[in-house]
């Protein structure tokens, strides 16, 4: 089951820069910073509040680090702003993904991948969903 917003990810172009905006304009302060060579992002989750489940929602600013990746591509034709949002399982990811396969929406990945904080995570195309880049994250 899906069971929270786990994060939205938000492409920036300096990470650090947007992290103190949020931290300065919010005052939010818990924030975990990692690189994902594969998503070719480096990145910081920044904590909103706890969620009913055991997790979390978070901020993710992302910024590329290779011009090849989907957010520098993303960012060539929209600029700085929202990329994706994330739903949150209490299960596993494969399987929630499969199920979702099976109402005819395209998973981008054939098995889950490496996320924040340990997650596991796979995408939905945006183009099946209305518009929106949609990724599942299992807690880890
Ligand atoms: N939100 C909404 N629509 C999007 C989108 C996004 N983030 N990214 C692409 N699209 C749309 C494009 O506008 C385009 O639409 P049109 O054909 O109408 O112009 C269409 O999808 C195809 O886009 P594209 O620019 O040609 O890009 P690709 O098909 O090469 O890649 C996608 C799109 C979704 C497959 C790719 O971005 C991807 O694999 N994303 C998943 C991985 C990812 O985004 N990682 C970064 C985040 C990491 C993390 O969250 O941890
Ligand atoms: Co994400």
């Amino acid at each position: 089951m899906l069971t929270r917003i786990d994060h939205i990810g938000i492409a920036c172009r300096d990470l650090d820069a947007t992290v103190e905006f949020y931290k300065a304009t919010y005052g939010f302060t818990d924030a975990h910073f990692e690189v994902n060579e594969e998503q070719g992002v480096r990145e910081c989750m920044l904590k909103i509040n706890e969620t009913g489940d055991g997790a979390a929602s978070y901020l993710q600013l992302i910024e590329p680090i290779r011009d090849d990746s989907a957010v520098a591509k993303w960012m060539e034709k929209n600029g700085e702003g929202v990329h994706h949002i994330a739903f949150g399982t209490d299960g596993d990811v494969a399987d929630e993904a499969a199920g979702i396969a099976a109402k005819g929406v395209r998973v981008l990945y054939d098995a889950p991948r490496d996320g924040s904080l340990g997650s596991l995570i796979n995408f939905l195309h945006p183009k099946d969903c209305h518009g929106v880049l949609t990724e599942l994250v299992q807690k880890r």
